[in-house]
């Protein structure tokens, strides 16, 4: 009896137009639980005025006639009534209602309440769709910056921040498609890539096999070599014929969620500024020694480079997430060690851009652990000086299946898929 003339009342008003458009969220591109259980989650608002004061039992009868599963509920004085009329009560209630209910559901609720809002959830991070996208991910966090932490070697030196706002600059004004930027390197920068030779001597000890592999090949192209530092126009044409990775230039040290978020389109963000020349050995933040010693090589490895697409599963992912995702990240692209022919061999960039912490990483000191993602996700880390622990991976084929494996874990309303072809992301499971 009730429900039918309730709902046939919305019906009614739905018919002769007089309802407000339907807050019904259920086709809204974020929804995908809602789908699957055929019920939606609304925060609902609402007044009840003084004369309706028994309006809240009425209201009450219209979230039971809709089967409503109440999840949260709060009263106070409503913010809009007057001093003098202030006994007015607003509410804030959490419910699922059946999806197909929502439209009525909320137009009963209107005739015996006042002011109905629906609050939107919040929504799904946006996230770059197509790689000209990337041109907005550049949300840089400040952390080591020369003009604003004293600790960094270079906070005194002001050609060296002089020189880093000019590199800088290049990067900001950088567009997806523009050519990237040719640095010319100054005498004293160059002389700081001396790190090359020293980091040369210890790779065939050190370092993994592809490693070695890839940076051969950059030398016998004579696009590596000891006297200046490569550019980055001339590396990234090498990597797009390897692995259809390629760069761009960024002007320091990248939030999580937009660095991974440049992985899942196969571009690598790079710094080109080069380290402070008083601490060579060591530099907590990226720069171009990193990023052309460390990453360069192992992104022309093709299993390493689908391992590095693990920012697929970041796309839209929720905070918490992405910072599991950026710890997993941390300690395997940048720290990562691996097993090959029975002894541990360096493979993460941090690692094989620091002949300082190269070293200690393969001595006996640091602990080791076996690498799995959800222990490493939640594993604490420092990024100021070594790490305490290294996690060993058995090979890359290995890490990258358990990585897939524990991503799988990670909710996103959609799946998302790459396509190659015109550089943009397929957004799959969307009503
Ligand atoms: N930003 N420029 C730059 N280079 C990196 O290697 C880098 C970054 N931001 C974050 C990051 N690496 C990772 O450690 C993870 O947080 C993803
Ligand atoms: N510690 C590394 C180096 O000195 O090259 C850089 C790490 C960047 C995350
Ligand atoms: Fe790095």
């Amino acid at each position: 009896g009730r429900k039918r003339s309730l709902i046939e009342d919305a019906r009614r008003d739905r018919e002769s137009g007089s309802s407000s458009p339907g807050p019904s969220r259920c086709g809204d591109s974020f929804v995908f639980e809602e789908e699957k259980t055929g019920k939606i989650t609304l925060n609902i608002l609402f007044a009840l005025k003084n004369e309706k004061n028994a309006g809240f039992f009425k209201a009450g009868k219209v979230f039971e006639t809709f089967e409503t599963k109440l999840l949260h509920l709060e009263s106070r004085a409503s913010r809009k009534s007057k001093r003098s009329s202030g006994e007015d009560l607003e509410f804030f209630m959490r419910c699922e209602v059946h999806c197909s209910d929502t439209d009525i559901f909320i137009n009963s609720l209107k005739r015996v309440a006042d002011d109905v809002r629906i609050v939107q959830e919040e929504k799904t991070p946006w996230f770059p769709k197509k790689i000209s996208d990337l041109d907005t991910c550049n949300h840089l966090i400040t952390k080591y910056d020369p003009d604003l932490d004293q600790d960094h070697p270079g906070f005194s030196d002001s050609e060296y921040r002089k020189r880093r706002g000019f590199i800088s600059e290049m990067a900001f004004n950088y567009k997806h498609g523009d050519p990237l930027p040719v640095v010319e390197y100054t005498p004293e920068e160059n002389a700081t890539w001396e790190v090359y030779r020293t980091l040369r001597s210890l790779y065939p000890s050190h370092a993994c096999r592809q490693f070695l592999e890839a940076l051969t090949q950059l030398e016998s192209e004579r696009l590596y070599g000891e006297d200046q530092i490569p550019q980055l126009r001339e590396v990234s044409a090498f990597l797009k014929e390897r692995t259809g990775f390629q760069l761009r230039p960024v002007a320091g040290l990248l939030s999580a969620r937009d660095f991974l978020a440049s992985l899942a389109f196969r571009v690598f963000q790079c710094t080109q500024y080069i380290r402070h020349p008083s601490a060579p050995m060591h530099s907590p933040e990226p720069d171009c020694c990193h990023e052309l010693l460390g990453h360069i090589p192992m992104l022309a490895d093709q299993e390493f480079a689908q391992f590095s697409q693990i920012g697929l599963v970041s796309l839209g992912a929720s905070d918490e997430d992405i910072e599991k995702l950026s710890t997993d990240y941390w300690f395997t692209v940048e720290f990562g060690l691996c097993k090959q022919n029975g002894a541990v061999k360096a493979y993460g960039a941090g690692l094989l851009s620091s002949y300082g912490e190269l070293l200690y990483a393969l001595s006996n000191e640091p602990q080791y652990k076996p690498f799995d993602p959800a222990e490493t996700a939640v594993q604490p880390y420092q990024d100021q000086s070594y790490q305490p622990v290294y996690f060993v991976s058995e090979s890359f084929e290995d890490a990258k299946q358990k990585l897939r494996r524990y991503s799988s874990t990670i909710q996103t309303p959609f799946s998302i898929r790459y396509d190659p072809y015109t550089c943009s992301m397929e957004v799959l499971d969307e009503p």
